[in-house]
């Protein structure tokens, strides 16, 4: 991990604003980091334990809540990204993942998206509607890794084996699988493996872009280069 580039020590985490739709996002000049998953996993959480502000994103036993593309600017250089869940619909008990339009149009043409953080549940064996939300994201080319949530809930060995079962159904989808990590935002673990993620992507962008451009504060800053260069998303951490 550059230890010149200041993603582990967040200085300033600020609510930027909760989006509706694509167009109501903030303009595409900061590299985002998004969470998404079945509603419940976490994900609000995971942001709040990687921004170091437990109340910054809002948590909450009762699924969907999230509703809004929640977008937050980390040291003012990079984003963190509160997505709606799927899996949550009224009268909606098949196992068919859908997100609403908004999350979809997200996802497919945001361009300063560097890295989705793909959540599932480490307490559950493989689940059809995260297996066929993994699927649609391989086929849509958004980079991602997977994240496996809550594992202060279950066994250390259950874990491992529910990790095993799926990447057994996805493996065959891709020469290399995605990069697999695991967390608790109860227990505070795997903080500083996600930022490392999220470092290696800035890192990766500023030797892209061959910015250098330094904040009044001393941090790296995107220059309007870095923009005109993140047309298309960077190649950063696709796993395949
Ligand atoms: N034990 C445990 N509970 C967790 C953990 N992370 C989240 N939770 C709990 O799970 C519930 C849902 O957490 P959220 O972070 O709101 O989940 P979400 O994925 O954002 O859910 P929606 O926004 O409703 O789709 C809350 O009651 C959290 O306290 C964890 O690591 N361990
Ligand atoms: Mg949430």
């Amino acid at each position: 991990m550059a230890c010149w580039f200041p993603v582990v020590n967040i200085s300033s985490a600020i609510f930027d604003c909760s989006a509706p739709d694509l167009d109501s996002c903030p303009d595409e000049s900061l590299p985002e980091f998004a969470f998404i998953g079945r509603s419940n996993v976490g994900m609000s959480s995971l942001l709040n334990l990687l921004s170091g502000k437990l109340d910054l994103a809002r948590v909450s036993p009762t699924p969907g809540f999230t509703k809004l593309i929640n977008i937050f600017t980390m040291n003012r250089t990079w984003r963190l990204v509160d997505l709606p869940g799927y899996g949550f619909a009224a009268g909606a008990r098949k196992a068919k993942f859908k997100f609403n339009h908004a999350v979809d149009d997200y996802l497919k043409h945001r361009t300063s998206l560097c890295c989705v953080f793909a959540l599932l549940d480490s307490g559950l064996p493989p689940q059809e509607i995260d297996v066929e939300f993994v699927a649609w994201l391989a086929r849509n080319s958004v980079p991602f890794v997977l994240v496996f949530t809550k594992t202060d809930k279950v066994t250390p060995a259950t874990v491992q084996a529910n990790i095993a079962a799926f990447t057994a159904h996805i493996s065959g989808w891709f020469e290399k699988l995605p990069a697999i990590f695991t967390c608790s935002a109860m227990a505070k673990q795997g903080r500083e493996e996600l930022l490392g993620v999220i470092d290696e992507a800035m890192t990766a962008i500023q030797a892209e872009s061959g910015q250098a451009s330094v904040s009044a504060e001393g941090l790296p800053v995107p220059s309007g280069k870095a923009k005109e260069t993140r047309k298309r998303r960077p190649d950063l951490v696709r796993p395949w």
